[in-house]
């Protein structure tokens, strides 16, 4: 029997994955990344365990060897990011659609049991109505959100025409330890902790009234080995919101993290970034109805657990 291959393993979240599997009692796991923002050190404590492979998901000939046979697949390689989908379109279309249809491809040909894809709640944009369930006609926003919602149609297709079990997850701003901070594209929360730890003002896009679903990198890497684990006949070809099922701004993010670190800064504000979505709020209860989801970090706890990981490691 093959391992489990987490395409994008070395990356912030796909390297929880790794972690996961290997808690849950996966002997080995398989890495495919190609290293552009993921990094070896992140599996440093696990690379006895992790057999590593420097692909990438746009060449096919050199993951579909790795893919076939594997019983279960995670793809999280992607270029994320909404700003760096609109300034370099090219580079993240390839890799988000096509890299997307070779893991499907490669896994489809090559008899692997399954495949968890990590789609994005961007491709919701924005709705009149919150929280946002499933069955929302999906409005996408950015080339990010679009290419995020191939993957997902891909996916299901994959299951209907080539009898491949799939199953998408809508990540909803996800957070935690080894989120890289260090791109314009990262995610805010990163992006917000180093400010804090270096007693800077963060900038902030628009008003900061806008709101996330923030969702701890722990629970979503949990919720994929459910997926993974969940039966074929009532999760293949579906998608299901992998959110925290809360809602927050930005300002009262800000204000949060003060106040755990007990100082007061002011942040900048600069105009509102194209293709922004204005609030994100995921209704969890399919997934927890289908594939047990049961986040168990709170907000301000997911805060402080990655708070402590950037104070050691940065
Ligand atoms: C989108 C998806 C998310 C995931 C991610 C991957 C939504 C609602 N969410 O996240 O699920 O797929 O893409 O990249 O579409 N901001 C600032 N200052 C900064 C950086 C960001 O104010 O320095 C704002 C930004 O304008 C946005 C919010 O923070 O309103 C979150 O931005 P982000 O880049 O962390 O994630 P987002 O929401 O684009």
């Amino acid at each position: 029997m093959k391992n489990p291959v987490v395409t994008g393993g070395a990356g912030f979240i796909g390297s929880s994955v790794v972690r996961a599997l290997l808690d849950g009692g996966a002997e080995r796991v398989t890495v495919l990344d190609n290293l552009q923002s993921g990094y070896e050190k992140n599996l440093s404590d696990v690379a006895d365990r992790v057999d590593l492979h420097i692909a990438d998901i746009r060449d096919y000939d050199s993951i579909a060897p790795l893919i076939a046979g594997a019983p279960k697949v995670f793809h999280l390689a992607a270029i994320p990011s909404v700003p760096r989908s609109i300034s370099e379109p090219v580079p993240s279309h390839t890799t988000n659609i096509d890299g997307t249809f070779n893991v499907l491809r490669a896994a489809a040909e090559g008899g692997a049991g399954r495949v968890v894809y990590a789609a994005s709640s961007s491709a919701y944009g924005d709705t009149e109505v919150l929280p946002k369930t499933e069955d929302m006609l999906p409005m996408p926003k950015s080339p990010y959100a679009a290419q995020k919602l191939m993957g997902e149609y891909y996916a299901s297709v994959f299951a209907s025409c080539f009898g491949l079990t799939t199953t998408s997850l809508r990540f909803f701003n996800v957070f935690g330890p080894r989120q890289d901070p260090s791109s314009p594209y990262s995610g805010v929360l990163s992006l917000f902790m180093r400010c804090l730890l270096e007693r800077r003002p963060p900038t902030i896009f628009g008003d900061g009234e806008q709101s996330r679903d923030f969702t701890f990198v722990q629970d979503v890497a949990e919720l994929c080995i459910k997926a993974s684990n969940a039966p074929a006949e009532v999760v293949s070809g579906n998608m299901y919101n992998a959110g925290n099922g809360g809602r927050v701004t930005l300002n009262e993010t800000w204000r949060i993290l003060c106040e755990i670190e007990g100082v007061s800064i002011e942040p900048v504000y600069g105009p509102p970034r194209a293709g922004d979505v204005k609030d994100s709020q995921g209704d969890t209860a399919r997934a927890v109805r289908d594939l047990g989801h049961a986040p168990r970090f709170s907000f301000e706890e997911g805060l402080r657990l990655t708070l402590e990981w950037y104070r050691a490691n940065s």
